[in-house]
């Protein structure tokens, strides 16, 4: 028997990904459209907590504002209807044409101006809505001729957006947190952020910082050939995990965007294990939604969409089912602390201690013998080798 998804466990799911209708790069479409009210229901009967979209994914960009108008009421009563959240929206700046060299970093000005419009106009249904989290992904600022981009000018221009509104935010009286999405590429040849690394960074030069977070995506980090689990952990430590997007990735190669864990299985275990886990006092690290942002394979009808996005819920709660055997372990607990991982926490200097008292002490470094941490074994062998165990269920 699997465990069984419940609004508790969090998870929500982008339009987009179980309405993407599998046109990609070579090939048309291989599934219908799929309607928005539709997708609410499917969801809630699965057993997620909230949906998420993109201003375009449920309003086409083609309809009037009346036509808009009617989108969004039905919508909405659908939501009403079963109870599903909308804890996360985004905007599209990537489909239309005119975003073809980006949106706030895009060299022309009048873009760059209708960008930040269309943002804005989505930020005031986010808020209706009742949307916590507004993720920017941006997946066209970016280039391919390094000559063509000047990425000071570029920063700046992203400052000045992400400046601009979040004081929108902050005047409307909107209570949104933004969280940017890295990515190192694809579409555009490099994209700017590219990185968790290089987006926590970025975040530290804006106005009002303290309301901007992260929003990493597994495959994003390893199409990068990073550690993703290091990586959220990171974010966490700067307390800046605002938000997640879970799926699969098989290494370095186009963004696959499988279901999750259907890629570096290990690695999903340590980062469901961080998330559930990971906080100091053993509890879970991170409190937001299980986002999953995947793509039902191309080759599935509707019946394969859904097999797939139950496939993500009842992986992640196996997972967990996993990592809290692992921690409960006696065994893992007396290898973990065998292989130092407990002494970690415990700072290098002693209580009052200072660079003074280090330079006086004989045994740190004159006296040291090196001998026996040259020699010793830390054990990390028997984690993993436990650890595996765990994860395919054989303890
Ligand atoms: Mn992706």
């Amino acid at each position: 028997m699997t465990p069984q998804p419940t609004r508790g466990d969090k998870f929500s799911f982008g339009l987009w990904t179980i309405g993407w209708q599998a046109r990609d790069m070579f090939g048309e479409a291989t599934r219908a459209v799929l309607d928005p009210v539709e997708a609410v229901e499917r969801l809630t009967d699965l057993g997620a907590y909230g949906i998420t979209f993109h201003d375009d994914d449920l309003v086409p960009a083609t309809s009037t504002p009346a036509q808009r108008q009617q989108i969004i009421d039905r919508f909405k009563q659908a939501l009403a209807d079963t109870g599903l959240s909308v804890p996360m929206m985004t905007t599209n700046l990537f489909s239309d044409p005119v975003f073809k060299d980006g949106g706030f970093t895009s060299n022309d000005r009048s873009v760059r101006r209708y960008a930040l419009r269309k943002v804005m106009r989505n930020m005031d249904l986010a808020a209706e809505v009742g949307a916590e989290i507004y993720v920017f992904w941006g997946g066209r600022e970016g280039s391919e001729v390094d000559f063509a981009k000047d990425i000071h000018a570029a920063l700046d221009r992203y400052r000045e957006g992400l400046d601009l509104l979040a004081q929108y935010a902050i005047d409307s009286g909107y209570r949104l947190k933004f969280a940017i999405e890295p990515k190192p590429n694809e579409p555009r040849g490099d994209i700017l952020l590219p990185t968790i690394g290089h987006a926590l960074a970025f975040i530290g030069s804006l106005e009002h910082a303290e309301m901007v977070g992260i929003n990493p995506e597994v495959g994003h980090e390893q199409m990068a050939g990073l550690n993703y689990t290091h990586g959220i952990a990171q974010a966490l430590w700067a307390g800046k995990l605002f938000h997640i997007d879970l799926n699969g990735q098989k290494g370095p190669r186009f963004d696959q965007d499988l279901v999750f864990g259907h890629g570096d299985l290990l690695q999903a275990f340590s980062t469901v294990d961080l998330l559930e886990n990971g906080a100091p006092d053993g509890g879970p690290a991170y409190l937001g939604c299980r986002h999953f942002d995947y793509k039902p394979l191309r080759t599935e009808d509707v019946d394969g969409v859904w097999e797939s996005a139950r496939a993500n819920m009842e992986l992640y709660l196996m997972l967990r089912e996993r990592s809290q055997a692992f921690r409960a372990d006696p065994e893992v607990q007396q290898a973990l602390a065998d292989a130092g991982v407990t002494e970690l926490r415990l700072p290098t200097l002693d209580a009052g201690e200072s660079y003074p008292e280090l330079l006086a002490d004989r045994s740190a470094f004159e006296d040291y013998d090196l001998q026996p941490g040259r020699t010793r074994g830390y054990g990390f062998a028997r984690v993993q080798r436990l650890a595996v165990q765990h994860l395919l269920g054989a303890r």
